[in-house]
């Protein structure tokens, strides 16, 4: 679509809320909960609901730019709001395959968490409310988990170049879950983590 010769045009967009759409999306992303095999540690609960519907648990909107250096992508993430037994609907989950690029994430509707994780296990959670940005340091990889009763929207920004790495998280899953424990969202520890 574009060659790296190519000279992009400065554009503009808008950001409907709601229910969360921004103008003339280059890409539009569907992922259900057939995409997340392995990821929710209720393998029972999890085989239940699917086998009753693929339900859909989040969108992403994207602009897309040229995937070379120095050019940015970004788009709206949409988590829905629900749970697989009591762990909340969540995205995937990646690093970037290269390593070393971050990103940044504006939260503008919901609640819910930004969980992170290093190559070498180390973690973090930041809560996600409106109105706050959340910067994702290059080598950690990251989940959007919605722990409220609206949809989780939020902008993000992310060198054109990054790529995905899913594969190592499909491997090893996160470090910690999060779950809903008496009306709470509480972070655990994750049964199914496998150890860098
Ligand atoms: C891309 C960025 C987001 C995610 C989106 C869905 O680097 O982090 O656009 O793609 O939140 O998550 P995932 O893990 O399915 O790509
Ligand atoms: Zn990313």
């Amino acid at each position: 679509m574009f060659s790296s010769s190519h000279v992009l045009k400065p554009f503009t967009y808008n950001i409907k809320i709601p229910p969360g759409i921004i103008d003339k999306p280059d890409n539009h992303i569907l992922r259900t909960l057939s995409s997340m095999k392995g990821q929710y540690y209720d393998q029972k609960i999890y085989d239940e609901m699917l086998q009753k519907e693929d339900a859909l648990l989040y969108e992403v909107y994207e602009k897309i730019v040229p995937e070379i250096p120095g050019e940015l992508i970004q788009g709206l993430s949409i988590v829905h709001f629900g749970k697989v037994g009591n762990e909340y609907f969540m995205t995937k989950g990646h690093f970037h395959s290269v390593l070393d690029t971050g990103e940044f994430y504006y939260c503008l509707q919901g609640h819910g968490y930004m969980m992170m994780e290093t190559p070498e296990g180390e973690w973090a959670a930041e809560e996600l409310v409106p109105n706050r940005a959340v910067y994702i340091p290059g080598r950690w990889a990251h989940r959007s988990i919605n722990i409220g009763n609206v949809d989780l929207l939020m902008l993000f920004v992310y060198p054109a170049n990054a790529g995905h790495d899913y594969g190592t998280i499909e491997r090893r899953s996160f470090r910690k879950i999060v779950v809903n424990q008496d009306g709470r969202a509480v972070i655990l520890d994750n049964p199914r983590w496998i150890a860098p």
